[in-house]
């Protein structure tokens, strides 16, 4: 990377995909595109709604709502009373100015636009500068077994507070689905490649589960690195950790980076863990990942674009660009490299 804008590409699910996302977005001479899971989105009243998707799309805007993270801040909810009097689904609660986003964006995709269309056109009339990609641009439902059977993702992680245990995953749709355009080109053409501390089953694994994106991601002679979505063992936020349990590895920061090693091979060089984990850091090298250890719980905006920009500036020390990355990681792992120092 010369001193010209950085090309930064961050995959992302939820909350914190777009918490990291903003993060970077803050950054000077970023230019930032963000692949987002779109497994989790639902029909519900009549509408497409596509949650992940305006988690971000909120979040760049800066009109998230602070307290959950997802829908907008300063919402009213007067349609979803209404809905209730008539006795229509209230169990996924949507507000009156979330309305209007799932109002266009059902309009516009029945005049035969794309979800990459209608996000970029949400996005410009919300002013972020940010490319927002639906990771594919045909439907993927990302499903759940419980010992009550297979659930829709929402109807699971909302409907019943993802109590259940997570027994198998199934992304319906995804292998009639192709990465969009917009995708390969934001990975193809990146300087750097983030996995946000997204849920790696159900919000990573998704968008890794559609065909044609590990080998786009291999393909790439961008450094890959991913931020954990675990501190201390425990998820920072949803059941993230539980799925490990119940679908197999360890929740724990060393257990992310099996996970990928195992289910994906060869795609990240480094791994940012929290101080917390810091004495998992030499497992996680001998595992071929070069470490980050910093603070990455995100509590408020100043430690969302600390973080990116420690994120950032790790990824710059690793892999050289003209690695293709179609050897083994075999770089040697070096010291643990810690932020700050
Ligand atoms: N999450 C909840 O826990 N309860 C809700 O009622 C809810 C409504 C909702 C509406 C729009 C939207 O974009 C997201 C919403 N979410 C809600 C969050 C959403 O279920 C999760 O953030 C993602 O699906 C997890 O990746």
């Amino acid at each position: 990377m010369t001193d010209r804008v950085t090309r930064v590409t961050v995959l992302a699910g939820g909350v914190g995909g777009a918490k990291l996302a903003h993060g970077v977005s803050m950054l000077p001479d970023v230019d930032l595109s963000v692949v987002v899971n779109t497994g989790d989105d639902l029909e519900l009243h009549g509408l497409s709604i596509s949650p992940d998707v305006d988690t971000v799309l909120y979040t760049l805007a800066g009109l998230a709502n602070a307290e959950t993270g997802w829908g907008l801040r300063d919402e009213t909810w007067s349609a979803h009373e209404m809905l209730g009097r008539y006795g229509a689904p209230t169990w996924f609660r949507l507000g009156d100015r979330d309305i209007a986003t799932h109002l266009v964006r059902t309009v516009r995709l029945a005049a035969g636009a794309t979800p990459t269309d209608v996000t970029r056109e949400l996005a410009a009339s919300l002013g972020v500068r940010s490319r927002i990609l639906p990771m594919a641009d045909r439907p993927v439902r990302t499903r759940v077994r419980t010992s009550d059977g297979w659930l829709d993702l929402q109807t699971w992680f909302v409907g019943r507070r993802h109590a259940d245990d997570a027994l198998e995953i199934r992304f319906e749709g995804v292998e009639d689905a192709r990465p969009t355009a917009a995708v390969l080109e934001a990975v193809a053409s990146a300087d750097v490649v983030a996995f946000a501390p997204s849920n790696p089953f159900i919000s990573i694994g998704t968008i890794l589960a559609l065909p044609g994106m590990t080998s786009a991601l291999l393909d790439t002679t961008a450094p890959i690195v991913a931020v954990s979505p675990i501190v201390a063992g425990a998820a920072i936020k949803g059941p993230a950790d539980r799925m490990f349990a119940t679908l197999g590895g360890e929740a724990s920061a060393l257990g992310v980076a099996q996970h990928y090693a195992t289910r994906h091979p060869g795609l990240l060089d480094g791994l940012v863990i929290d101080a917390a984990d810091e004495a998992q850091a030499p497992a996680i090298e001998r595992l071929g990942f070069v470490v980050l250890v910093t603070a990455i719980v995100m509590r408020d905006e100043a430690d969302r674009r600390r973080l990116a920009g420690e994120m950032l500036a790790f990824a710059r020390t690793l892999r050289p660009a003209h690695t293709l990355r179609t050897a083994p990681a075999t770089q040697d792992p070096g010291t643990i490299a810690r932020a700050g120092t």
